[in-house]
C-alpha cells in the first residue's frame, strides 16, 4: 500500500490553498474542479488521505459509502436532476493524477459513452 502523501486535495481540507467548496461535513469535502471537463464537474473527497480506491480497506466501508451518498446530495443540490456520471480513476492506467482518492461528479449535458 502507498503511504498517503501530504496532497494538494489535505491542503483543500486545511484550508491552505483555496477551492470552490460546496458541501462539507466531518467525512467528506466536496468542491468545484479546476479543471472542468463538463458544465458541473465536482470534486468529492474523503478527508481521510486514502490514496487511491485500490488502497481502501475493510474499514473504510463507511467512508466509501459515504462518499457515494454524498454525491448523491451533492447532484441533488446543484439541481442535476437529469442525471450525472461518478468517475473514479484509479492509478496510471486510470487517469488518476492527485494520489488522494476522489470521485468525480460530471453534469449538466448529455455525456458520451464509452469515456476515452
Ligand atoms: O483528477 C484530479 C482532478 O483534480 C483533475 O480533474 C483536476 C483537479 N484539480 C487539481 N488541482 C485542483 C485544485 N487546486 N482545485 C480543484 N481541482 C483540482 P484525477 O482523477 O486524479 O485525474
Amino acid at each position: 500500500m502507498t503511504e498517503p502523501a501530504d496532497t494538494l486535495f489535505l491542503k483543500i481540507i486545511r484550508r491552505e490553498i483555496p477551492a470552490d467548496i460546496v458541501y462539507e461535513d466531518d467525512l467528506a469535502i466536496a468542491f468545484k474542479d479546476i479543471n472542468p471537463q463538463a458544465p458541473v464537474h465536482i470534486l468529492v473527497v474523503p478527508k481521510k488521505p486514502i490514496p487511491c480506491l485500490a488502497d481502501a480497506i475493510p474499514e473504510d466501508h463507511r467512508i466509501l459509502g459515504h462518499l457515494l451518498m454524498t454525491v448523491k446530495r451533492v447532484a441533488e443540490q446543484v439541481g442535476l436532476e437529469n442525471g450525472y456520471r461518478v468517475v473514479i480513476n484509479t492509478k496510471t492506467d486510470g487517469g488518476q493524477t492527485v494520489d488522494h482518492l476522489h470521485l468525480h461528479l460530471l453534469g449538466g449535458r448529455a455525456l458520451a459513452w464509452p469515456p476515452g
